[in-house]
């Protein structure tokens, strides 16, 4: 069965999910269509949804996906490893014809709770930096304090001075970080249905930054190892490059 690229407007499954991992669901795309102007976006045939088991556990892979004047490619996964691992991936790829930072968020959920809840807006331009209207919006968000951070891993120079990256120790700081999803995207909307398109030559450097921000993307092991035991190396490395972190076709659509 695929669903990629409906509008669903049955109960989704993630209602089986990490209560946070639900709620954020929800909220993403609730926010999706509170702001944007949506429409469905095709992903590769059959990876729409996704069911693997090769070694251990079986791994449910759901995918909602959806584009829009700005946006090429809005993407949220829900993943399921047995009973034990639950994951949320979103990522908004902008079209390279606008000067936007790419929105990422990933939580990953065990029997002990959250392990990792990220969330950025991470710049695209050469300099990796935040326009002044990105900065002042977030620069204006409540200070917020969460007693565990944690440190990002090597490939992680992609991600803006305002990512927050935390190992949730409560209800409260789960909420606090649904909150501030919540802040992000709606900065990020805002922002985005005001842009206006850049020049040919500003493109290319905004499309280079994707694919920069893609190839440090796609050296997460952790990401590739959870695939790769349900999905073995080749179909991950074409679900990485095809679904989770492609590179958008260098063709100006302008
Ligand atoms: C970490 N991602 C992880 C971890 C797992 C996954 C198992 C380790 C958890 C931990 O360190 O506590 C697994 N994530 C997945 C899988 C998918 C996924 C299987 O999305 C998809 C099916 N990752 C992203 C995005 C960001 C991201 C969009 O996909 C950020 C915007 C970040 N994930 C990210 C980071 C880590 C992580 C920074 C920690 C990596 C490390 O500490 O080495």
């Amino acid at each position: 069965m695929s669903t990629s690229g409906m509008l669903h407007t049955s109960k989704p499954s993630h209602s089986q999910q990490y209560p946070l991992i639900g709620q954020l669901a929800e909220s993403i795309v609730s926010g999706w269509q509170k702001y944007l102007a949506l429409s469905p976006y095709q992903l590769p045939e059959g990876l729409g949804y996704v069911e693997g088991k090769l070694e251990g556990e079986k791994l449910v892979i759901e995918n909602r996906c959806y584009q829009t004047p700005q946006f090429r490619k809005m993407h949220l996964e829900l993943a399921k490893v047995g009973n034990n691992l639950d994951i949320l991936h979103c990522v908004m790829f902008p079209r390279p014809e606008y000067a936007l930072p790419m929105f990422g968020c990933d939580i990953v959920a065990g029997p002990g709770g959250i392990s990792a809840a990220i969330v950025d807006l991470s710049p695209t331009n050469p300099e990796l930096t935040l326009s002044v209207s990105y900065q002042k919006a977030l620069g204006e968000l409540p200070k917020m304090q969460f007693l565990q951070p944690r440190q990002l891993p090597e490939w992680g120079d992609i991600f803006s001075e305002y990512c927050l990256f935390i190992r949730p120790v409560s209800p409260e700081e789960e909420q606090q970080f649904l909150s501030r999803v919540e802040n992000f995207l709606k900065i990020h909307c805002c922002q985005a249905i005001v842009a206006k398109p850049v020049t040919p030559q500003e493109r290319e450097l905004y499309f280079a930054g994707q694919r920069y921000y893609c190839n440090k993307q796609q050296q997460n092991d952790k990401t590739r190892r959870v695939l790769e035991k349900a999905f073995g190396t080749e179909w991950t490395e074409r679900y990485i490059n095809s679904v989770l972190f492609d590179l958008p076709k260098n063709t100006p659509q302008m």
